[in-house]
């Protein structure tokens, strides 16, 4: 690949096609074993809220063999897909009754075995979350596996950094403004590591953002910047409602924001002002989040034809140096992942597209990537190369069918 003034392009490198491999900044690898399981009406006003009973529901099946067993399933999906890392939002830290597993880390142990099993690389970023609700409401019975006081807590981050490397970074998260209280996330934002990676869920749902006001008197955006000091460390997740001020708030901070439309979309979020971020300068980057998808192409299209969907244009994420908008949503998505996943060497990986296909009969540097990201349905990922290791050959994972059957017997359980 590489850098034009107009973008970045793909480039024929004698070995193939190649685009760098793709940040995933936004998942929950659980979520991947309820996909497709959550599109039946329950009520006619279903919405983001009844879908979060389900997935409590779900969540409270988990174990770490299940976890670890569905998330390989993931990561194999994510790397035939061209993601070569991936940011795990992980929350389902303790027993389903609230109780910490003998090994209190047990489940980040798990996520961290299915990484490097399937040689993706992790920035692991658990998740403190201490109330159920803006008022300080104590954690619901289906919460309460999510729980940590702010010592747990740290004592987890603590222990967890002893393992990084290139492979693996150890971030944190604030599960959101609605489960993190004011005091307990100063704690924890003053006792992290300057380098350490931050991710928050915000400013989702417009119902969180009406809580917000009358409970903080303030927008999320608005209320966070008020009260931390938001830097390129910082990634907000969805930040979906937003006013101009904290448009400009976040882009001037250089923070990442974790667009994720398929689940955006899946959820009745709302649309990401993205033209306006854009015209800002802002920083942002793609994630997978519910796994109703694990394709960085549909996450980049959707992106795009949600904006053309609500304002009746065309070809709007470009830059005055960029026409293209293949090459402008691959230029944003790798700009933000150094800064989000806290990896310097995520630059690194290569993904070699399949120059056979139909879809490239023709192909130049011009087109490549628009074709990639704008032509078919067809997995166009041909190989995948992670720190030097070649994981995905040919289209499949070199441990496809075992890490298959090993998620089938996981959801035989799941779903017993
Ligand atoms: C999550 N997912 O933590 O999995 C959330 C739902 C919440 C998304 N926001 C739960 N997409 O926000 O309370
Ligand atoms: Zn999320």
């Amino acid at each position: 690949m590489r850098w034009t003034p107009s973008g970045w392009q793909a480039d024929d490198s004698g070995a193939g096609w190649r685009v760098p491999g793709i940040a995933n900044l936004h998942s929950h690898a659980f979520q991947r074993a309820m996909a497709g399981l959550a599109e039946r009406q329950t009520n006619p006003e279903d919405s983001f809220w009844t879908w979060r009973e389900t997935m409590y529901r779900f969540a409270a099946r988990f174990d770490p063999d299940t976890l670890h067993a569905v998330a390989a399933q993931l990561y194999v999906e994510m790397l035939e897909a061209g993601y070569t890392s991936v940011c795990e939002f992980h929350y389902l830290h303790h027993a389903p009754d609230g109780r910490p597993y003998a090994d209190p880390a047990a489940m980040s142990q798990a996520l961290v075995a299915a990484a490097r099993a399937t040689g993706i690389r992790l920035t692991l970023l658990p998740v403190l979350y201490m109330s159920g609700g803006f008022d300080g409401r104590p954690l619901g019975e289906r919460q309460r596996r999510f729980g940590h006081d702010v010592d747990g807590f740290l004592a987890l981050l603590e222990r967890l950094r002893a393992e990084q490397g290139d492979m693996l970074r150890i971030g944190c998260a604030l599960h959101s403004l609605r489960a993190v209280p004011a005091d307990p996330m100063g704690d924890v934002l003053a006792a992290l590591p300057a380098q350490s990676p931050i991710h928050i869920h915000i400013a989702e749902q417009l119902g969180e953002v009406q809580d917000c006001l009358n409970l903080r008197g303030a927008r999320p955006v608005e209320w966070l910047f008020g009260h931390a000091a938001v830097d390129r460390h910082w990634t907000l997740v969805h930040a979906t409602h937003l006013n101009d001020a904290e448009v400009q708030a976040i882009a001037r901070s250089v923070a990442t924001v974790a667009i994720c439309p398929t689940t955006e979309a899946n959820l009745g979020d709302g649309l990401f002002p993205l033209r306006a971020y854009l015209d800002a300068g802002g920083a942002w980057g793609i994630g997978s989040d519910s796994q109703i998808s694990v394709s960085p192409v549909e996450e980049l299209r959707w992106l795009e034809y949600g904006q053309r969907l609500a304002t009746h244009h065309r070809n709007i994420a470009v830059r005055p140096d960029c026409d293209s908008v293949g090459e402008t949503l691959l230029h944003g998505a790798l700009s933000s992942a150094r800064n989000a996943t806290g990896n310097p060497a995520v630059g690194d990986d290569l993904v070699t597209l399949d120059a056979a296909a139909a879809q490239f009969a023709g192909m130049t540097s011009h087109d490549a990537v628009d074709r990639w990201i704008f032509s078919g349905n067809r997995n166009l990922v041909r190989d995948v190369d992670v720190a030097g290791i070649k994981v995905v050959a040919g289209g499949r994972h070199r441990d496809r069918e075992a890490v298959a059957a090993d998620y089938r017997r996981a959801m035989s359980k799941l779903l017993a």
